[in-house]
């Protein structure tokens, strides 16, 4: 038997949502970067991981679980973040996918890019954000929210939030024309482990020009290598 086990690397991107769910249903795990879960550098290490990325969960039992999409899945059934009637949690599915598929957007943009192609990629991923955010404000219409599906969140919830936090490091005000998505943030961030989490994860710093995570007080460039 080990701990519940992510592993993931130095970057604010796919390690988010899983967190915030576990840390919002007081689930303890332990997060590992590639490297020193594997013992070994990542570049020789990912032959041994499921599609050869990263995230991954490692249950106590020691299966691993690749995809961002099932370790979510897996910790919300697990966890109760997932609604029991078969249609409502499709339209959860939903709403995760649709979250889900911005990762590739813009997490690489924020997490790495700098300068020119930092300006270039931002002017990029703006209109697809906001059509994306415009869609998610109208799913949030269909209940009284806060959350995307009424007053208490599901899996979903914690990977559009993550994005759409993340975002903000694209345009400080690109919830300016979205009510309803401010209303589900201060939602999210209301939950006392989401809370919790957000004041104590790494700091990411330099966005644009030399992007750095702080771990444990010290600013480490992003990245999937120990150095
Ligand atoms: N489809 C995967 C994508 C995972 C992914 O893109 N992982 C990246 C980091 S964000 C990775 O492992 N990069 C290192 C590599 O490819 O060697 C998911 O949703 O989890």
């Amino acid at each position: 038997m080990t701990d519940l086990t992510l592993v993931y690397f130095k970057m604010r991107a796919l390690g988010e949502a899983p967190q915030l769910m576990m840390r919002h249903s007081n689930q303890p795990y332990r997060y590992a970067m590639g490297w020193e879960y594997f013992g070994k550098p990542w570049a020789e290490a990912k032959r041994g991981a499921t599609f050869r990325q990263l995230p991954m969960l490692v249950t106590e039992e020691g299966t691993s679980i690749a995809q961002t999409g099932a370790i979510m899945r897996y910790l919300a059934r697990r966890l109760g973040l997932v609604p029991a009637d078969p249609v409502t949690a499709a339209l959860v599915d939903e709403v995760f996918e649709g979250a889900h598929e911005l990762f590739a957007h813009f997490n690489p943009v924020v997490n790495f890019h700098t300068g020119n192609q930092f300006r270039a990629s931002k002017e990029a991923c703006l209109p697809v954000l906001h059509n994306r955010f415009a869609d998610f404000e109208l799913l949030l219409a269909r209940h009284d929210g806060p959350f995307f599906f009424g007053e208490s969140p599901y899996y979903c919830d914690f990977a559009a939030f993550h994005h759409i936090d993340l975002a903000h490091f694209i345009d400080e005000a690109i919830l300016a024309d979205y009510p309803r998505l401010q209303g589900f943030m201060a939602g999210m961030r209301g939950l006392s482990g989401v809370s919790a989490y957000l004041a104590e994860r790494p700091e990411l710093i330099g966005v644009g020009v030399g992007p750095k995570l702080v771990i444990d007080g010290v600013p480490v460039p992003t990245g999937i290598t120990a150095d």
